[in-house]
């Protein structure tokens, strides 16, 4: 049998719903998703299968205007991504529609040599009249070879996606094993889940002025596995509202990213969490590298 295997990189602006649909595309969560923009940090694979084609998808930060070092080591890392893709899916959200963002993007992607496909996301909230519009002017700042509408909550319109996806695909032998789903090492797994809790529980600029760094994993004879994890914050008072009123939040972020990294792993977890000012952490080349972020200067 023939087999086909590429590199789809999936871009866009924050929120878009990027990493939303390489999970969907893989069929189980490789990249974490909150309502909040700026989530996806660094590059990620997601390993999708479909008929005789192995498709990895390159899960990327959203593109936007950096100010931050973090910020501009992120779109950084967006751009890599798409580099050298044999797909490119330029996903924008069909409910926000255009904007500057989205424009800015479609200048920087317009000149490149990949193979470019636009995905209208969201569609299970767009107006659909609205669509049309959004498309036209979108393929005017761009050409695509291809427009697909879906949503990548509600799977409309994703198996046929998948397929054109697949047959897009180089022929090649496949570069994964079949049962691997992304690239990401389970410290890496472990430290997202726990960052995505702070994503989701957290609010302000405290998601942003924080981060997450698995310090030791163990596994222990009896199959479970202890894994010790630092929360980095920026003051003190982030440290105080990290802990919360007699540590009540730290718990629950603990508790429930516990839960969902024993359900992913299959195994019992044990999960210490340590949360620490350290003012400047994102001027640290040491936590980049622990990040898998390039230092941009
Ligand atoms: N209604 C609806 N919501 C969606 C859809 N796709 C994604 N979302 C939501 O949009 C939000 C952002 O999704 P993400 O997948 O984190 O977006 P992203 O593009 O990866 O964002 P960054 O990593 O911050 O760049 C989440 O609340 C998702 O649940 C969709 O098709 N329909
Ligand atoms: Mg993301």
């Amino acid at each position: 049998m023939t087999q086909r295997c590429g590199h789809v990189a999936v871009i866009g602006a924050p929120n878009a719903g990027k990493s939303t649909l390489v999970n969907a595309l893989v069929g189980q969560k490789v990249a974490i998703v909150s309502p909040k923009a700026q989530t996806t940090r660094v590059r990620l694979m997601g390993i999708a299968l479909e008929g005789d084609a192995q498709i990895i998808l390159v899960d990327t930060p959203g593109i936007f205007d950096p100010n931050r070092r973090l910020d501009r080591a992120m779109v950084s890392a967006a751009w890599e991504g798409a580099s050298d893709a044999d797909l490119i899916l330029m996903v924008v959200d069909g409910k926000k529609g255009a904007g500057a963002k989205v424009e800015k993007i479609l200048e920087g992607l317009k000149h490149r040599p990949e193979r470019k496909w636009l995905i209208l996301n969201k569609v299970d909230i767009s107006a659909k009249e609205k669509l049309l519009a959004l498309t036209q002017k979108l393929t005017e700042l761009c050409a695509f070879e291809e427009i697909f509408y879906i949503s990548a909550t509600t799977a409309d319109g994703l198996p046929d996606l998948k397929v054109a996806i697949a047959a897009a695909m180089p022929e090649g032998a496949w570069h994964f094993p079949e049962d691997q789903v992304s690239d990401a090492t389970e410290r890496l797994v472990a430290a997202e889940i726990t960052r995505e809790q702070l994503y989701l529980q957290l609010h302000d600029e405290l998601p942003y002025a924080s981060t997450v760094e698995t310090e030791k994993y163990v596994e222990r004879p009896d199959g479970s596995v202890e894994i010790y994890q630092q929360i980095l914050v920026e003051r003190d008072s982030q440290r105080a509202i990290v802990l919360g009123k007699g540590g009540s939040r730290i718990k629950l972020i603990g508790a429930t990213a516990r839960k969902e990294l024993a359900e992913l792993m299959g195994v019992q977890v044990h999960l210490y969490l340590h949360v620490k000012v350290k003012a400047g952490w994102d001027e640290d080349r040491s936590v980049y590298r622990d990040m898998g972020l390039d230092w941009v200067e």
